[in-house]
């Protein structure tokens, strides 16, 4: 599962996240993001590009879908926190929303 990180940690992780331009958010302790794509069939397509990617980790992100928008939040549910898989998930999340529209 991993080690729960401190909010230090976290800090730093969270502002190398952003560096590649994403805008990653803490809210009630979890990793947060909202994304935008151009229609529904994007968004479901990002969504199956990271459960693949989820699935291959065994960790899953806790996500919301309306049309176009996805809110994801990320925590280590075994570790009651976040951990650097989080960060690892966030990452690769950051990956596949470039490559669709
Ligand atoms: N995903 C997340 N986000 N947190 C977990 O603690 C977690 C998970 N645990 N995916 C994994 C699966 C665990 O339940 C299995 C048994 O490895």
């Amino acid at each position: 599962m991993g080690q729960k990180l401190t909010e230090a940690e976290i800090a730093a992780r969270l502002a190398e996240l952003n560096a590649e331009g994403a805008d990653w958010v803490l809210v009630e302790g979890k990793l947060q993001r909202t994304f935008q794509f151009t229609d529904f069939v994007a968004a479901f397509a990002f969504m199956t590009r990271c459960a693949l990617v989820a699935e291959r980790m065994d960790h899953h992100p806790e996500w919301f879908n309306v049309y176009r928008t996805v809110r994801v939040d990320l925590t280590t549910h075994d570790a009651r926190g976040l951990t650097t898989r989080d960060f690892a998930l966030a990452h690769s999340m950051n990956e596949a929303a470039s490559a669709t529209a």
